[in-house]
């Protein structure tokens, strides 16, 4: 049995929790294969605006977006009874599945995700979401761990700016400024571990020059009160279009 209060109180104040055995045996098995397939059969007839890769358009997937619209195993897996009650503990109200993703850093790949709060991306009002970003692979600090800025949930929506790096377009504008005072922990699971985040705790992950693959997938979820700040994502949107149109996958 989890301790879910112990949890909330933890991920209430630091922004971020652990699960080291989220996923074990069987479980953790299930989803490495359903990735696997994901990535052979389903990933190259995906939509261009739910696919990055490393360079082009085929070859090595670099991140995924929107899993749970193509394969039931992905849109099943975050409205497992388990997640839910967690999600909804952490969000203290129900909690509502809104995206799957998937975050590649294979072997010997210099690939980073700039520091950013996932609203950022998500530009909810109230910023009422969290992820469980789920290890598919052991991560640590040296194979492109994530590390968080522990606490900064509390520093409020901080301000971003595009990147204009393709699949992580939104970077914080000044991250050794913004991020002062908050001590930044980098984090280590076994497979099928997990660490959850609020959508305020501001987080990078750097590049991987092990031998060892680093894979990720990522259950987004809100709540009910949370809506999208239309304005805000429309500007977000017209950046990436850009980018998009730019890379050849415009209209
Ligand atoms: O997996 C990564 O490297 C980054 C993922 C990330 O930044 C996120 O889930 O918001």
């Amino acid at each position: 049995m989890r301790d879910l209060d112990q949890l909330t109180r933890d991920f209430s104040e630091h922004g971020f929790v652990l699960i080291e055995d989220l996923l074990v045996g069987n479980a953790k098995d299930e989803l490495d294969s359903a990735l696997t397939r994901f990535l052979e059969h389903i990933a190259p007839t995906m939509k261009k605006t739910e696919r990055v890769h490393f360079s082009g358009w085929d070859g090595p997937v670099k991140s995924l977006g929107q899993m749970e619209d193509y394969d039931p195993f992905f849109a099943e897996l975050p409205k497992r009874a388990e997640f839910l009650e967690i999600a909804s503990a952490l969000l203290v109200g129900e909690a509502i599945p809104f995206g799957v993703e998937y975050f590649a850093r294979p072997p010997r790949n210099d690939a980073i995700a700039p520091s950013h709060q996932d609203n950022g991306y998500f530009c909810y009002k109230p910023p009422e979401s969290l992820a469980f970003w789920i290890a598919v692979d052991e991560v640590t600090e040296t194979n492109g761990g994530i590390g968080y800025a522990s606490g900064s949930h509390r520093a409020g929506d901080l301000e971003h700016e595009f990147s204009g790096i393709h699949g992580f377009t939104q970077g914080l504008t000044d991250p050794e400024a913004q991020l002062a005072g908050y001590e930044e922990v980098m984090v280590e699971l076994p497979a099928g571990g997990c660490a959850i985040h609020h959508s305020l705790c501001a987080h990078r992950s750097g590049p991987n020059p092990t031998d060892r693959n680093r894979r990720a997938i990522v259950l987004d979820y809100r709540t009910a009160r949370a809506q999208r700040d239309q304005p805000r994502k429309d500007r977000q949107d017209a950046a990436v279009k850009k980018l998009l149109k730019e890379k050849g996958a415009g209209e």
